[in-house]
């Protein structure tokens, strides 16, 4: 009896262990849904002009110039700063006030306002660029809307591969409300106020060509996806560190995985 008691005893607290375990690192990050992934490009093909979109709209990118070379995670594409570009056939982005956020790994080749990811037409507020500022010798991430920007402090033209993440949080209305991350770090914001009016209709998603008289990225890119919501720091992290393809719980055709299909019924 005494035996039974103690067996009994030792299992509720085994099953108190592991249940705390798998609620500690499920709400750690908490997993991402698919649904809000707009376009997500891995450029893990190696060969060939067509990017392929791992999110469940088959947002396949149209790359002209850039080829593959070794990136953060497989291959990654090379832009020469001269024209290469990508263009998202299709789709233009995200509208309006609409929360959003934009990730992307980047090496730089040199310093200057490299084009990572823009849509929408040069009209104020209408506009959505992320491109790099310049200071001095370095560069920024910064966002721009025509009218208002914000940028961070942190150099990310110094040759080493840097992670960004540039996120529009729900409910916001303006440029500066955006929260800017380079590496994981949270920027301090500077820039010019403006209202956003994000136009998604005008033109397409391209990563790498500029607008008015700024310059085509020239570098590494990798691992670049746009969601429409406002992902968590954590969330970010779990990008950076684990890469696109687990931290989304997708192959590379794509479909969920059984792992993260299963952590997602929580
Ligand atoms: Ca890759
Ligand atoms: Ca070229």
């Amino acid at each position: 009896m005494r035996i039974k008691n103690q067996s009994r005893f030792l299992l509720v607290w085994l099953s108190v262990i592991v249940f705390g375990w798998v609620w500690t690192n499920s709400s750690r990050s908490a997993p991402i849904d698919l649904k809000t992934v707009e376009v997500a490009y891995l450029f893990d093909e190696g060969k060939g002009n067509v990017a392929k979109d791992i999110s469940e709209n088959g947002r396949d990118g149209d790359i002209s110039g850039a080829g593959y070379v070794k990136g953060v995670f497989g291959t990654c594409l090379d832009y020469d700063g001269n024209d290469d570009n990508l263009v998202v056939t299709g789709y233009a982005g995200i509208g309006g006030t609409e929360p959003r956020t934009t990730v992307f790994w980047f090496k730089a080749g040199d310093t200057r306002d490299h084009s990572w990811v823009k849509w929408g037409p040069n009209s104020p507020g209408e506009k959505y660029y992320i491109r790099a500022h310049i200071r001095g010798n370095e560069c920024n991430l910064r966002v721009e809307v025509n009218g208002g920007n914000n940028f961070g402090t942190d150099n990310v033209c110094d040759g080493e591969w840097h992670h960004m993440a540039v996120v529009f949080p729900k409910g916001s209305d303006a440029v500066k409300d955006h929260d800017l991350y380079v590496d994981g770090e949270l920027q301090v914001k500077e820039g010019t106020e403006h209202a956003m009016n994000t136009n998604a209709k005008a033109q397409e998603v391209n990563m790498g060509d500029f607008l008015a008289h700024h310059t085509f990225m020239f570098g590494l890119f990798d691992e670049v996806a746009i969601f429409n919501v406002d992902l968590t720091e954590d969330q970010i992290t779990a990008i950076r560190e684990n890469g696109l393809q687990a931290a989304l719980g997708v192959d590379p055709q794509g479909k969920l995985t059984t792992s993260w299909a299963m952590i997602k019924t929580y």
